[in-house]
C-alpha cells in the first residue's frame, strides 16, 4: 500500500469512528429491475429512466427490518413530446403507487407534470408501476422515488429505541445511519439538518486525520533519507 492510500484509510477510520457510518440510499434502476422485489434496508432510490414505447414495469417494495415504509418523489417529469403531437386526450404516461391494493396516485396513475409532493405511507409493503405511450416514439417518462423504512412509535411522546432517530412526524423513528446522508428521510428534512454541520466529532476527526497524514510523511520522509544513505 502507498503511503498515500495508507493515509487516506487512517484519515477514513479516524473520522468513521469519531462520526459514525452512515448509510446511503441503494440505488435501483426499475429498467433492469422489473417484477422484482426491492427489500428497504434504511432506504433506497428507485429510478425510472424509460425512453422507450409501449414500456411497463411494476416492482413490489417491502421492510427489512419489521417497520412500514414511506416513498416521496425526488423528481418528476413527463415528456412533453407528446403535447406537440397533440393527438392524446388520455395519460399515455403514468406513474402508480399503492399500498395494500389502494392507489395512492390515483385510479389509473398519476400523469401531471407537476411532481407529487406528499410523503406516502406503504404501510409493510407497495408496489411502483409506470408505464408510457403506445404511440409517441420519443415517450420518456424520468422520475426518481425515495423509499425509507420507518418505525412507528405507540405513543407521539415515547422516545425512539436505542440506535433510532425521532423525526418528530407522525411518530415516526428512522435508522440512526440515515441522519445527515443527504437524503430526507423523516419527510420535514429533520435528519438533515439537526447536527449535520460541522459537529465537534468531525472536527476532531480532521485534526486526528491531519495528525496522521503529518506523521505518515515523516516516516516515509526518515526511511526514504535512510535508504538513499545507503
Ligand atoms: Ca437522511
Amino acid at each position: 500500500m502507498s503511503p498515500a492510500s495508507l493515509t487516506s484509510v487512517v484519515c477514513f477510520v479516524a473520522m468513521l469512528s469519531l462520526t459514525g457510518a452512515k448509510h446511503y440510499p441503494k440505488i435501483v434502476n426499475l429498467n433492469s429491475n422489473c417484477d422484482d422485489t426491492v427489500v428497504v434496508n434504511g432506504d433506497v432510490i428507485i429510478k425510472i429512466y424509460s425512453y422507450f414505447q409501449r414500456a411497463s414495469c411494476k416492482v413490489t417494495i417491502v421492510p427489512q427490518n419489521g417497520g412500514t415504509l414511506v416513498a416521496s418523489f425526488r423528481s418528476y417529469n413527463i415528456d412533453s413530446v407528446r403535447s406537440l403531437v397533440g393527438i392524446f386526450t388520455d395519460c399515455p404516461e403514468y406513474v402508480q403507487l399503492t399500498a395494500l391494493n389502494k392507489a395512492l396516485l390515483g385510479n389509473g396513475g398519476y400523469c401531471k407534470k407537476l411532481r407529487p409532493t406528499d410523503h406516502y405511507d406503504l404501510g409493510k409493503m407497495g408496489t411502483f408501476e409506470y408505464s408510457t405511450s403506445n404511440w409517441n416514439l420519443y415517450s420518456s417518462l424520468r422520475t426518481e422515488l425515495l423509499v425509507t423504512e420507518v418505525f412507528k412509535k405507540t405513543l407521539s411522546s415515547d422516545a425512539c429505541p436505542s440506535g433510532q432517530f425521532d423525526c418528530e412526524r407522525s411518530s415516526i423513528c428512522i435508522d440512526d445511519s440515515l441522519k445527515c446522508n443527504g437524503y430526507d428521510d423523516c419527510g420535514n428534512d429533520r435528519d438533515e439538518v439537526e447536527g449535520c454541520g460541522l459537529t465537534t466529532g468531525i472536527i476532531v476527526g480532521i485534526v486526528i486525520g491531519a495528525a496522521a497524514f503529518v506523521a505518515i510523511v515523516v516516516i516515509v520522509a526518515v526511511v526514504v533519507v535512510k535508504k538513499l544513505k545507503h
